[in-house]
């Protein structure tokens, strides 16, 4: 094992509580009676990206003004770009356990630790200070995000970028991510997988995972181990990543 690449949104924070507090931020300041509720947005993040996920609506929900707004859905995004950095600055997303100790732990071994994302580079930035302080964004080797490729997760092309990038062969790294879009992607690119579920992904089909655990787990707040690999350990070590990575290496796909 080389590099660790994690996912973003809902695996170093819950942050599309947020994301959709930004959006619907915007559309009341551009004059757009649009409200996303927590279960249409569990829908709409079917698509990921959220220009993507606005055109989307757009398309299949057929909003009042939508038509008009098609347009201006860049300038939209912006606009939620900049309310969502905001309300991150200020504190809105906590760490999810695990996600601290792990990036410090892994780095300090000399293992390349990376970033694939849909989510907009801006975002990624704001969540790294807010989560490690300002040295946030340097303790990852490359950050591949937002528009850098153009076919998004669930396509498999952010995590090939960001191991090319790196300089590692898919089996020597290994994602960490809380939905099925991103297993989908990381899979795709040949990367096993790590699943942490989070709010909005809790119930979907992580078994192209290695390992499903409820969280990566801190000393004295154990994670709690939902499917395939890790039953016994109380916190995701690069010691467990490694042992049960060169394992499914020796035999195979073992799905969770
Ligand atoms: C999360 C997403 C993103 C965010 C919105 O993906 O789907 O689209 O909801 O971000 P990941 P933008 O878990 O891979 O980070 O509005 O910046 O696109
Ligand atoms: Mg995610």
């Amino acid at each position: 094992m080389r590099a660790l690449v994690f996912d973003v949104d809902g695996t170093l924070a819950e942050t599309e509580e947020t994301h959709r507090q930004a959006f619907n931020e915007t559309f009341a300041a551009h004059g757009l009676p649009w409200f996303w509720t927590t279960e249409n947005y569990r829908r709409l993040l079917d698509v990921t990206g959220g220009k993507e996920r606005i055109r989307h609506f757009i398309d299949t929900q057929h909003p009042p003004g939508g038509g008009d707004a098609i347009a201006r859905i860049p300038a939209l995004h912006a606009d939620k770009t900049e309310r969502y950095a905001r309300l991150i600055d200020a504190g809105a997303a906590a760490v999810r356990p695990g996600v601290i100790r792990l990036v410090r732990e892994a780095r300090a071994e000399g293992l390349k630790v990376a970033i694939a994302t849909t989510t907009s580079l801006p975002n990624v930035t704001a969540l790294l200070v807010s989560i490690f302080g300002g040295e946030g964004p340097t303790l990852f080797e490359v950050i591949g995000a937002g528009d850098i490729v153009p076919r998004k997760k669930p396509a498999p092309d952010i995590f090939r970028w960001t191991i090319d990038r790196l300089g590692v062969a898919a089996e020597e790294a290994l994602a960490i991510e809380d939905s099925e879009n991103g297993i989908r992607s990381a899979t795709g690119a040949g990367l096993h997988v790590i699943a942490t579920p989070s709010f909005y992904s809790a119930g979907q089909d992580f078994s192209g995972s290695l390992a499903v655990v409820s969280d990566l787990g801190d000393p004295g707040r154990p994670y709690h181990h939902v499917a395939g690999a890790g039953a016994s350990d109380e916190m995701v070590t690069t010691a467990s990543l490694r042992s049960w990575l060169a394992a499914v290496n020796r035999r195979g796909p073992s799905l969770a």
